[in-house]
């Protein structure tokens, strides 16, 4: 990459510089002895595998493709290649150029880039008869590298049904989509009516106007004028437009010329971008992770101070004090179970609430739609055969089913995630209220100061941490043997429409058990590691306590030269803990600004 590309993403570059001196942090709170049970490697895998997902949507031809390679500041993706009703391109950051691709029945292949076009044209793969899911790129670009994933569309609009179905699967996980339009064509009704439902399904959207480089400024402004009142009218709102030139873009960072860039305003709309990506989901993550482990330091801190406590402390005032502190320890393993059993509870009321109403719902609804499309496959194909009629019902069903459970699965599990985290989050302060009783009455106890760190008000919906998400990519197989319809040899019409509205039937029935026993599997699961760390957090910090205790009062049977010198050691400790502390404060400071 070269340099001009790499200056317009400083948003991104300052959540980088964040991220590493996070790790750095992580790293070095590794070695202190002081520090116990940190979730150091969980904490860390939160920022690694922090993913910004940004989808390219628009119809064909509006320069999609022709973007990702702009944002890419590489040749990558081939240009104008009518892509496949159903085939998404997803890119993401890898140490090589790879491509893979992944198909509905769970088969991943990985193709050389120049034989892409095999799998996702209509031409190398007609009707998708090749039963491609997705096509997933790794390449090594900074831009990327940073976990932003940049997913191409199919058009949306088009008269396949199926693009515009493609296209809604992934807004609900996407941080951001960037919907393109052109000025070389105005804007279809097809595209309106996606707009109006991508308004429900989005976090974000921008509003792209490419191949500025066709217009002159004037004729610029009103194209932009033009598209904003469509626009307007469509969403309800004013929005914002970014005119660009992709094409301009791409060479301009390709030849490294400065102007040529400019003048395709890409790094305009970047700069807005990537501020949001790092407002939204960036500084979250980063708060978030400083804030847990500032509440680490403090309790370590805190623990450490006990220490040297009752290195000094007459020791009857000390059994005296640790008799009192029993009692409080009770009342808080008490407490333990008891949010035990609320938790089960509410996720009890959560999976029947949310989960198995939808399943009614969409069932009901899905049923009623496909019957119809079943009659009216039925009645435009009633020249056929006996059994070519009952092929081509059986495939429409499979494809309808799988299109179907495949978009309501992503809707699901980003709903899920959402409720489910708002359980978690009224835990997270309960838990964090009862470790913070404990320690401030062992505070008042031992006089020793504590400082409470409150991690709660970061807990902000976006920030999806215990959830477990049904891992992309991967389409939804439907098992079409099992559910095989054996026909006598001479059979009617009316009687296979009849034998095809049982089937449908069953197939929607098999995919929503699957689908809800997944759901329900993922649910416990993400329950269970929840739990296990919210109590175990309690647990720790009354172990903590203990430990800090027993150590200092080991110390003191075994003579003063050995008291010395561990008060010497805590006080190199505590220094280092502070050290790590200031870091972590300057951390949170920049991410807020
Ligand atoms: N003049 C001009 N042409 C562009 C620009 N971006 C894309 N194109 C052309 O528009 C056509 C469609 O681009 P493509 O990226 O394949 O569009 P997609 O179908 O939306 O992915 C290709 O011929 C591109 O070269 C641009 O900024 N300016
Ligand atoms: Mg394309």
């Amino acid at each position: 990459m070269t340099e001009v590309a790499k200056s317009e993403s400083s948003a991104v570059s300052k959540y980088s510089h964040l991220k590493n001196e996070l790790l750095r942090c992580i790293n070095e709170m590794l070695t202190i002895e002081a520090i116990r049970g940190c979730p150091c490697e969980e904490l860390r895998e939160k920022i690694e595998k922090n993913t910004f997902n940004l989808v390219v949507v628009g119809q064909f031809k509006r320069g999609k493709t022709s973007l990702i390679n702009a944002l890419l500041g590489a040749d990558i993706l081939p240009v104008a290649v009518v892509p496949l009703t159903s085939i998404v391109t997803i890119m993401t950051y890898g140490d090589a150029l790879r491509v893979r691709v992944y198909f509905n029945d769970g088969r991943i292949t990985e193709i050389k880039p120049e034989s892409l076009p095999e799998y996702v044209t209509e031409k190398g793969n007609p009707k998708n008869i090749k039963d491609v899911s997705e096509v997933v790129i790794t390449y090594p670009s900074p831009y990327l590298k940073d976990g932003v994933r940049l997913i191409d569309t199919p058009g949306v609009g088009s008269i396949y049904q199926h693009n515009t179905d493609v296209a809604y699967q992934y807004l609900p996980k996407s941080d951001a989509a960037m919907f393109l339009l052109s000025v070389d064509q105005p804007m279809s009704k097809a595209e309106l009516d996606f707009l109006r439902d991508v308004k429900e399904y989005s976090n974000k959207i921008f509003f792209l106007l490419n191949k500025a480089d066709y217009f002159n400024e004037k004729e610029l402004q009103e194209s932009i004028e033009f598209s904003r009142d469509v626009l307007k009218e469509a969403m309800g709102t004013d929005v914002r437009i970014f005119p660009i030139s992709a094409r301009l873009a791409l060479e301009g960072k390709v030849l490294g010329d400065r102007d040529m860039l400019k003048k395709s305003r890409l790094p305009e709309f970047s700069e807005v971008l990537n501020r949001f990506l790092m407002e939204e989901k960036g500084r979250v993550l980063i708060l978030s992770v400083a804030n847990n482990l500032l509440r680490l330091l403090s309790q370590s801190r805190f623990e450490l101070e006990l220490e040297i406590k009752s290195l000094s402390t007459p020791i009857d005032e000390l059994q005296k004090k640790i008799s009192v502190f029993e009692t409080k320890k009770q009342e808080a393993l008490l407490e333990k179970r008891d949010f035990d059993i609320l938790l089960d509870g509410e996720i009890k009321r959560f999976t029947v609430d949310v989960l198995d109403a939808d399943i009614t719902k969409f069932r009901k609804e899905l049923i009623a739609q496909e019957q119809a499309h079943l009659e009216e496959e039925f009645a435009r194909s009633k020249s056929l055969s006996s059994r070519e009629l009952k092929t081509e019902l059986e495939q429409m069903i499979i494809e309808h089913v799988r299109q179907a459970f495949n978009i309501w699965r992503a809707m699901e599990d980003d709903k899920l995630a959402k409720a489910f985290e708002a359980i978690c989050r009224r835990f997270v302060v309960k838990i964090d209220d009862a470790v913070d009783a404990l320690l401030s009455f062992s505070s008042d106890l031992f006089e020793i100061p504590y400082e409470a760190i409150k991690t709660e008000a970061l807990w902000s919906a976006k920030s999806r941490f215990y959830y477990k998400f049904k891992e992309q990519p991967g389409g939804i197989e439907i098992v079409a043997s099992s559910l095989m319809l054996a026909l006598p040899k001479f059979i009617g019409n009316k009687i296979i429409l009849k034998k095809m509205q049982d089937y449908l039937i069953r197939a929607i029935d098999l995919q929503l058990g699957r689908a809800g026993n997944d759901f329900e599997e993922r649910i416990q699961k993400s329950k269970l590691d929840f739990r296990w760390e919210m109590l175990q957090r309690i647990e720790a910090t009354i172990e903590g306590i203990s430990t800090a205790i027993e150590k200092g009062m080991n110390k003191r049977s075994r003579g003063e030269k050995e008291v010395e010198e561990r008060k010497q050691v805590l006080l190199e400790m505590s220094q280092k803990l502070n050290e790590t502390g200031n870091k972590l404060m300057y951390i949170k400071k920049q991410a807020e600004i």
